[in-house]
């Protein structure tokens, strides 16, 4: 008897070496409908066309003050700064993310699993969902840092194993957002366009890419050809407020020079049908804080 060896068919490969090249995305962006609820037909569609949507008011002024005093004891707490989950702006020394706060923070584990947002995360991507990784980025104010361009999916799937791009994550603001603190923008209609990268992963790259990202960046010259063809969206809005966006939006913050903190957690959901498999372009797979192996439903 011979072993069967299963292949998994790479649909978005990167990282190999070559040029770099866009390749159409091969999955589509929302895969439940608007008779499942909560957001209408006009919402999905926006969203299918945009990579996008906003929800001006998401938690109470309650839940806003509640996350906003949890986000300062656990900037100021020690052993939090210590932990190999926190991560710290490379010349200030300010803790600039808080990684796997949906396992490790009560507060924060509730709202992941709050059907105001699972519901919307299982309406996009039409399965059950479950969260593949959580973070707060603080970017304080005067020394919080950029996050170059990127696609989350693109890191995802060459260093997670994730399949396909059927994943979303949201971004609720525990500050105001403004123009100028370093708000998320987002390139609106990139998500249907996937950059295959150069670049070859380097060992433990996550040490590195959290504080600045390096492999994965797209060229300087297809970022132009899109930033040309789609436009950038500045992505303002008040504290209490979200976005969701999909896996493979082309995104990026700048650094904020002002004294206001930006603040905003992410969660990300991936469909319970689309866990990773061994990393598509790297070495090994990240650690269980970056992609977690906890394929449990959200909400259940
Ligand atoms: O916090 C931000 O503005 C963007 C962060 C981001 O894109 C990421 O952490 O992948
Ligand atoms: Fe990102």
């Amino acid at each position: 008897m011979t072993a069967t060896v299963h292949e998994v068919t790479d649909l978005y490969p990167t990282r190999q070496g070559g040029e770099p090249r866009v390749i159409p995305r091969q999955d589509p962006v929302v895969q439940g409908t608007a008779e499942q609820g909560p957001m209408d037909a006009e919402t999905l569609c926006g969203f299918d066309e945009k990579g996008y949507l906003t929800i001006d008011q998401l938690i109470t002024a309650d839940e806003l003050q509640l996350f906003r005093d949890e986000l300062k004891r656990l900037a100021e707490d020690p052993e939090v700064k210590a932990d190999e989950r926190t991560v710290v702006e490379a010349k200030s020394n300010e803790v600039r993310s808080i990684f796997d706060i949906h396992k490790t923070n009560e507060v924060f584990r509730k709202i992941a699993n709050d059907p105001r947002i699972v519901d919307r995360a299982r309406q996009i991507l039409g399965s059950d969902v479950y969260i593949h990784q959580s973070r707060i980025n603080y970017k304080p104010g005067f020394v919080g840092k950029d996050f170059t361009w990127h696609s989350d999916f693109e890191t995802w799937h060459a260093e997670d194993g994730m399949p396909t791009p059927r994943a979303v994550s949201i971004s609720i603001s525990l500050t105001d957002n403004y123009s100028f603190n370093g708000p998320l923008m987002i390139m609106p209609g990139s998500h249907k366009h996937y950059i295959s990268a150069v670049d070859k992963t380097p060992e433990n790259n996550h040490k590195q890419s959290l504080v600045m990202q390096g492999a994965g960046v797209p060229d300087p010259e297809t970022l132009t050809e899109f930033a040309d063809k789609f436009g950038i969206d500045v992505l303002e809005g008040p504290a209490g407020g979200a976005i969701m966006f999909d896996s493979n939006c082309m995104h990026a913050s700048n650094g904020n020079v002002t004294p206001y903190p930006r603040s905003n957690v992410f969660i990300v959901y991936n469909s319970v049908e689309n866990t990773p498999v061994e990393p598509f372009a790297a070495p090994q797979p990240r650690p269980e804080f970056l992609s977690s192996r906890d394929f449990t439903p959200a909400g259940s």
